[in-house]
């Protein structure tokens, strides 16, 4: 199926709606930010909320209700015609078609040739119920984007400290009094921690080391800037580990108390060496030796790790290595200290948390695990499949071989899954690809059935923050045109796919109290206690004065020590020919992940250099491109055009592009290759040839 641009019906309805002034949580990032509607400004202003306590936002917060009237929402279901072409359709006939393909598909090929692609931007209700459906239906075949994030940061901080989460709050950490900021640019990505929490207190005198191979508007705060090459975090964490033993800067009372293996560590590390890991990442010994020492002198720091850590396949192991370095600086169970990953988007801490991943069920209990699974089954009235599902980019890769349909909820895996030609290709592949969507994305083009969906702004439920408070949406607007709400679709779907009653519940609040009983993480928890605050897991909050900054006395699994474990580097998947550059990826401030929402917004600006490729002035020389110039971005997966950003904000040898815009789809040009823990691409690290562009600048079409 080739879709050309999908027919999005008219939005008679779509500007006509009212807006109520309720008060909600921001749809973009993780940090969770209380918006509400402002008639006067006709769009957001913040609430006192509990992490925005001012009622500050940033610019995504301020545009949020731009998705609520915007004239490409889709609000009509669209089926694929004889044609190939995407037509209008009933609800009615759309249902049907979904229906009796998945039954089809599922007689012929097994459950497991089903696949369900959740959405960390939709509520837990919503991903609740959709991880219930694949389950109901013989599946654990479900996954989220929290895949792409966090995958690999949850995995190695749940086999060291038994929990894959922030370790401290967002409101303790203005007392560090020095942060490492590990592949992470929060000055744009959490905007609101950085500015209400982080920055003022560097202000005040804390330390922040950025470890990052271009310079953002993090680095401007930075004391010390480590500017690796991408990929070598590994080395470079293992350096400043050696640095703290050297120099007497290990915490050797917390060492003593809290972690086992100190000694073989010693042992290990004796091995390693400063000079070979700084040349190894590249960056000058000196500056490393410096942030290492900034970092162990510091009484409490705060590690933040992102995608630059996250997005390797290597990312769990370079987790791993930043939890060595957090031990032995003695920075876990503090306040102003421990190791914090930022999530990414409104909900993909709940969209975990409720067990929209193929192997866990709900509060991550294994569904390997007889005994958790025979407790659901006394709750769903079914029990769920015991073998775990494929994640994410597993399940593309299986598209048309294994897996025959696809529900694709809230997320636009054309843009954003890595190898983007090779996933395009593989949509085609589906005999039923169901798309649940607000906008006509790069994926709806290849959808069967497109069904018209809720935004945030249109519907009620909680979301879980970065700090794992679970907070309220409220709805401020009906959807527009024939769109419904996300809950009722897929409860529909439910509906006609499973057997009567599993999908009894039907209110968001009636869906909440369920996922309270089967959810130990979130049991006690309830729609009028979290109110206009927030109820934060472990719950309830201060039955001991260990939950709020966790790990203070015990580690997740009960034992009072964690271990400390050498980690080898593993090199990068794509080999560097001597005249490539090494692509890495990333994000600014004003757009929004493949950009369907932001890209819309009539608030949010599109800078000049945004769509362009930052080069460093030395590699743009020796390529003989100019500034402003558009370049040929190229490898064996694919290849984009781009305009030449040329600055020595990044490194030499080293190019950078966001996966801001459709064009360029930076995604043509990032590997298959996987961490074998947490099966996260390696978004990070693509070899690429940079050439200009004969064509595009001799005809001067741009
Ligand atoms: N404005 C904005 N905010 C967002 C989002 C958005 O799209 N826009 N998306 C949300 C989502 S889903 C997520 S997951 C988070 C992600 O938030 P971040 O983790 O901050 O995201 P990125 O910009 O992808 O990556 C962070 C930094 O890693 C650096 N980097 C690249 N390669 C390497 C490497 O090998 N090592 C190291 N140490 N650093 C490297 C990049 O230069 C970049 O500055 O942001 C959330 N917030
Ligand atoms: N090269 C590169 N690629 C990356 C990354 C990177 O750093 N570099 N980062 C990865 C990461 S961390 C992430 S999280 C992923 C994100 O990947 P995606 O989740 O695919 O990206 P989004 O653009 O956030 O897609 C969300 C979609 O949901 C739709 N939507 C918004 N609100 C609603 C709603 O309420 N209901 C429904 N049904 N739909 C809604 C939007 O229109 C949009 O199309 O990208 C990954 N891809
Ligand atoms: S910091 Fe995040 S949650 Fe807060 S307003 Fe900005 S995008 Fe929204
Ligand atoms: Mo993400």
């Amino acid at each position: 199926m080739n879709g050309g641009e999908a027919d999005r019906g008219d939005n008679e309805n779509a500007a006509t709606r009212a807006i109520s002034d309720e008060k909600s949580i921001c749809p973009f990032c993780g940090v969770g930010c209380g918006v509400q509607y402002s008639e006067e400004r006709g769009n957001a202003v913040g609430w006192r909320a509990p992490v925005n306590r001012r009622g500050e936002l940033c610019p995504k917060g301020v545009a949020a209700y731009d998705v609520v009237d915007h004239e490409d929402r889709l609000t009509r279901p669209l089926v694929r015609g004889k044609d190939g072409e995407l037509v209008e359709a009933s609800w009615g006939e759309a249902l049907n078609r979904i229906e009796s393909s998945f039954r089809r598909i599922s007689e012929n090929h097994g459950a497991d040739a089903l696949s369900f692609f959740a959405s960390s931007g939709c509520t837990n209700e919503e991903n609740y119920s959709l991880q219930k459906l694949a389950r109901a239906l013989g599946t654990n075949n479900v996954d989220n984007c929290a895949r792409l994030c966090h995958s690999s940061t949850v995995a190695a901080m749940g086999d060291r400290f038994g929990t894959g989460a922030m370790t401290n709050t967002i409101a303790d950490l203005p007392e560090a009094d020095a942060f490492l900021v590990a592949g992470a640019n929060p000055a744009e990505q959490h905007p609101i921690i950085f500015s209400s929490y982080v920055a003022p207190a560097v202000e005040q005198g804390a330390t922040l080391i950025h470890v990052d191979p271009r310079e953002n508007a993090t680095t401007k705060h930075a004391d010390h800037h480590l500017a690796l090459r991408p990929g070598y975090d590994i080395p470079l964490l293992n350096a400043m580990c050696k640095v703290l033993a050297e120099e007497g800067l290990v915490d050797t009372e917390f060492v003593e108390a809290r972690v086992e293996g100190f000694e073989e560590f010693e042992d290990w590390l004796s091995g390693i060496d400063v000079a070979e890991g700084a040349a190894k990442a590249d960056v000058p010994e000196e500056d490393l030796r410096a942030a290492a020492r900034a970092y162990g002198e510091a009484d409490r720091a705060a590690a933040f790790t992102g995608m630059g850590m996250s997005q390797h396949r290597c990312g769990t192991a370079n987790v791993h290595a930043l939890l060595n370095l957090a031990l032995l600086g003695g920075n876990v169970g503090k306040r102003g200290a421990g190791v914090n990953p930022l999530r990414g988007k409104n909900n993909v801490q709940g969209a975990g948390d409720v067990g929209a991943l193929p192997d866990v069920l709900p509060g991550y209990q294994a569904v390997t695990d007889s005994e958790a699974r025979q407790e659901i089954a006394d709750e769903w009235g079914f029990e769920p499949p015991a073998e775990p599902g494929l994640t994410e980019v597993e399940m593309t890769h299986e598209f048309g071989d294994g897996i025959r349909g696809a529900y694709v909820v809230g997320e636009n895996i054309a843009a954003t899954e890595p190898n983007a030609n090779r996933v395009a290709d593989e949509l085609d592949d589906l005999d039923m690809l169901v798309v649940q969507e607000v906008f006509p994305t790069e994926t709806v083009e290849h959808a069967d059935v497109v069904l018209p969906a809720s935004s945030w702004a249109e519907k009620a439920g909680t979301v879980t923050n970065t700090d794992r408070q679970v907070q309220r949406m409220r709805p401020t607007a009906d959807p527009p045109g024939e769109a419904r709400r996300d809950l009722e679709i897929i409860r529909e779907i439910g509906d006609r796919l499973t057997d009567a009653g599993d999908f009894e519940e039907s209110t968001p609040e009636a869906v909440f109290a369920e996922m309270t009983r089967v959810n130990p993480l979130y049991a006690g928890m309830s729609y009028e206690g979290i109110g206009e605050e927030s109820q934060r897991w472990p719950f309830p909050e201060g039955a001991d004065s260990g939950v709020e900054i966790l790990h203070r006395e015990t580690f997740g699994d009960g034992s009072k020590r964690a271990t400390l474990e050498p980690v080898e580097g593993v090199d990068p998947a794509d080999e560097v020919g001597e005249d490539d550059l090494v692509l890495t990826t990333g994000r600014l401030l004003s757009h929004f992940n493949s950009g369907a929402v932001t890209r819309r917004s009539g608030i949010l600006t599109r800078l000049r250099s945004e769509d362009a490729i930052q080069l460093h002035p030395e590699d743009a020389a020796e390529r003989g491109v100019g500034d402003g110039e558009t370049v040929v971005v190229e490898n064996e997966r694919g290849r984009v055009e781009a305009t030449a950003d040329v600055t020595p904000a990044v490194r030499a040898g080293t190019a950078f592009l966001t996966f801001h815009f459709a064009e360029p789809l930076v995604n043509r040009l990032t590997g298959d290759a996987l961490d074998p823990v947490a099966k996260i691409p390696e978004y990070k690290h693509s070899a690429v040839s940079v050439r200009v562009s004969e064509i595009e600048n001799s005809d001067g079409e741009r």
